[in-house]
C-alpha cells in the first residue's frame, strides 16, 4: 500500500501498512484501481465531447467516483467494485457512441484496461499502483506534481459534484478533468508543464467554487449573520454531518411534521446562515458536536440517528453504528447506506424510522450560541466600516485563519494563534478547523465583530471575494492588505484551495500543521521563492511577522 494523500499520512512519509485513517490496504488497492479506470476514461470522454457526444452522465460519474477516494469518505470495498465496474461499462459505451463517428480510434492500454472480476480486485489495484510508481519515481519533482495535480483534482471534483447538484455546472470543469487525469498516463510532459497543470487545478477550482457559491446563494440567499444554539431542545432528533446543504435540504423537507429537531455537525454549521432554508424549516435548529475527529465521542452521545452526507467520516464505532446512516460517495462497511431513489436524493425514511424510535433529547442544558454567516456579501455590506476603522487604525490587521481540522496536537497552534491576535485585529474563518476556537467571546471592534465565520472549505472562494473587494476599495493589490492567511489543511479539498489561491497569486501564505508530503524539497521551494509560501512556526514569530 502507498498513499500519502493527507495530512495525518504515516510519519509523514506516506502510508504503507495502513492508513492512518483507518483506511485497510485492500480499500486503498480498489481505490487506487477505480482512480485506473477513471484515467481509461478520460481519454474516451475526451474524444467524445470533441465529436459532440453527450457525456453528461460519465462527467457526474466521474466526479462522484473520485469524490468517494478521497479522506475519508469511503471504506467500502464492495462499493468501489461496484463503482470500476460501473466505470467500465460507461467507457465501453462511450467509445461504441465514438464509433459511430469515428470508426478507426485506436485506444491506449488504460483506456482498454478490463478488470478480472473473478481475481480480487485490490491485487489488481495493487499492481497498477506499484506500475504507477515505479514508471513515475524516477523522477521525484514530476512524481509529486502529478500527485499534486491528482489530489486536487480529487478536491475540484467533490466541489463540483456539489454544484452539479445544485444545478450549476460548466463543462470546462469536466472537460480539465479529463485532461488531468489523461495527462497521468503520459510520459513526455516537463516539470514546467506540470507546475502549469497543477496551477490549472487552482483556476478550474475557483471556477467550480464559485459555481458552487452560486448554487448555494441563488437556491437559499446569501448568507446573513445568524444566532445558532449550541444547546440541545427537548425532543427527537437527527444530526446531519458533511458538506451537503443539498442534502440537508432534503431531510429537512422529508422530517417536515413529523416532530423530529434537525441538527447540523462539523462542516454543516455555516448551512445556518442561509435565510431561504431556516426561515423555510424551522425545525433546522441548532448545531451539535464539533469538528470531525471527535465524531467518536459526538456520534456517541447524539440521541438520534445521524446521517452523513460527506467527508469526513470516522472508522464507525459499536456504540453509534445502528443510528448511523451514509449517502452519495461516503460509506462504510455494515452501516446503513441509502441510495438515491428520484432526483439525486435518497428517499430518508429508515433514518427518519430510527430518530422517531431512539429517545431524543430528554434533559435541557445551559443555553450557547454561535453565530454564522459572515460570507462575502455580510462582510462587503460593512467593507466601509472596516476601511474607515483601518484608516483611524481601529484595525491594525485582518487574519484569515482558516482550513481543516485534525486529531494531531501540533494544530493547537491554530486555537493559541486566534487567542493571541491582538484586540486591535479581527479574525475571519471557515472550514472545521474553526472549531478549535469558534465559541470563544472575542468581543467586537465598533459594531464589528472580531470573529467572523465566513462558511465552510469551499466558501474559500467568499474568502477571496472579500479580500479581492478589500483590495479594490483600498484601491492596493491584494498582497499589500492587512491581511495574512494562516491556513491548515488535511484532505484534498485543501490542496484544491491552496492551488486555487497559489493560481490567483496570493502570496505570503502561512500552511500547516505540516507540509504536504507529497511536495517534494524542489517543488516547495519553487513554491516558496513564487509565492512565498511558507510553513507555519510558532503562534509568537508569524503573528510578529505578520504584524511586522
Ligand atoms: Fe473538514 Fe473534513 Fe471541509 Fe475537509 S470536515 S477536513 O473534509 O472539507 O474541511
Ligand atoms: Fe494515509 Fe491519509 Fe491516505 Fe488515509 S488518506 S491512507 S491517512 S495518507
Amino acid at each position: 500500500m502507498f498513499c500519502e494523500q493527507c495530512e495525518q499520512t504515516a510519519s509523514g512519509q506516506g502510508c504503507h501498512q495502513w492508513g492512518a485513517c483507518g483506511k485497510s490496504p485492500e480499500v486503498n488497492a480498489v481505490q487506487d484501481l477505480l482512480v485506473y479506470c477513471l484515467r481509461g476514461i478520460a481519454p474516451v470522454a475526451l474524444k467524445a465531447k470533441e465529436l459532440g457526444i453527450l457525456t453528461h452522465e460519465v462527467d457526474v460519474f466521474t466526479c462522484e467516483s473520485l469524490f468517494s477516494t478521497m479522506t475519508n469518505v469511503n471504506f467500502n470495498k464492495k462499493r468501489f467494485g461496484e463503482y470500476i465496474q460501473h466505470a467500465i461499462q460507461l467507457r465501453e459505451n462511450l467509445k461504441a457512441e465514438v464509433a459511430k463517428h469515428e470508426a478507426s480510434v485506436e485506444w491506449s492500454e488504460v483506456s482498454c484496461y478490463e478488470p478480472d472480476y473473478t481475481e480480487s480486485l485490490a491485487q489488481q489495484g495493487q499492481d497498477i499502483a506499484l506500475k504507477f510508481i515505479t514508471q513515475s519515481e524516477s523522477d521525484v519533482d514530476i512524481f509529486s506534481l502529478k500527485l499534486t495535480v491528482l489530489y486536487g483534482v480529487k478536491g475540484l471534483a467533490s466541489y463540483s459534484f456539489h454544484a452539479q447538484e445544485l444545478g450549476q455546472e460548466d463543462d470546462r470543469i469536466y472537460q480539465f478533468c479529463y485532461e488531468a487525469l489523461a495527462a497521468l498516463d503520459q510520459n513526455n510532459l516537463s516539470l514546467e508543464d506540470w507546475v502549469n497543470l497543477a496551477l490549472k487545478v487552482g483556476e478550474i477550482n475557483y471556477l467550480a467554487m464559485e459555481l458552487l457559491d452560486a448554487g448555494h446563494t441563488q437556491t437559499y440567499g446569501h448568507p446573513t449573520p445568524t444566532v445558532v444554539p449550541l444547546n440541545p431542545k427537548l425532543g427527537k432528533a437527527i444530526l446531519v454531518s458533511g458538506h451537503d446543504i443539498k442534502q440537508l435540504e432534503a431531510i429537512l423537507k422529508q422530517t417536515e411534521n413529523t416532530g423530529i429537531t434537525v441538527y447540523t455537525h462539523g462542516e454543516l454549521l455555516p448551512a445556518h446562515g442561509y435565510p431561504l432554508l431556516k426561515q423555510k424549516y424551522p425545525h433546522l435548529y441548532g448545531h451539535y458536536g464539533t469538528a470531525w475527529q471527535n465524531q467518536t465521542k459526538d456520534f456517541a452521545k447524539f440521541p438520534g440517528a445521524i446521517i452523513v452526507t460527506t467527508n469526513c467520516l470516522m472508522p464507525t464505532q459499536e456504540t453509534y453504528e445502528d443510528k448511523l446512516f451514509t449517502i452519495g460517495p461516503v460509506g462504510y462497511p455494515e452501516i446503513s447506506y441509502l441510495p438515491d431513489i428520484e432526483d439525486n436524493t435518497p428517499n430518508y425514511t429508515l433514518a427518519i424510522q430510527k430518530a422517531l424510535a431512539l429517545p431524543g433529547f430528554t434533559e435541557e442544558k445551559e443555553p450557547r450560541q454561535v453565530t454564522v454567516g459572515f460570507a462575502r456579501n455580510s462582510v462587503l455590506n460593512v467593507a466601509d466600516q472596516v476601511i474607515s476603522a483601518v484608516k483611524e487604525g481601529k484595525i491594525r490587521h485582518l487574519f484569515l485563519v482558516g482550513g481543516c481540522d485534525g486529531a494531531k496536537p501540533d494544530r493547537n497552534y491554530y486555537t493559541e494563534f486566534v487567542e493571541k491576535v491582538p484586540k486591535d485585529c479581527i479574525v475571519l474563518t471557515l472550514a472545521c478547523g474553526k472549531f478549535r476556537f469558534f465559541d470563544k467571546q472575542l468581543g467586537e471592534i465598533g459594531n464589528l465583530p472580531r470573529l467572523m465565520d465566513v462558511g465552510q472549505c469551499n466558501d474559500a472562494y467568499s474568502a477571496i471575494q472579500i479580500a479581492l473587494g478589500l483590495a479594490q476599495a483600498f484601491e492596493m493589490d491584494v498582497n499589500e492588505l492587512p491581511l495574512s492567511m494562516i491556513l491548515s489543511w488535511y484532505e484534498q479539498k485543501a490542496v484544491a484551495v491552496l492551488l486555487s489561491l497559489l493560481y490567483l497569486g496570493i502570496k505570503d501564505i502561512r500552511l500547516g500543521p505540516t507540509i504536504p508530503a507529497f511536495l517534494s524539497a524542489n517543488v516547495l521551494n519553487l513554491l516558496s521563492e513564487k509565492y512565498n509560501l511558507q510553513p507555519i512556526t510558532t503562534p509568537d514569530q508569524d503573528l510578529a511577522a505578520c504584524l511586522g
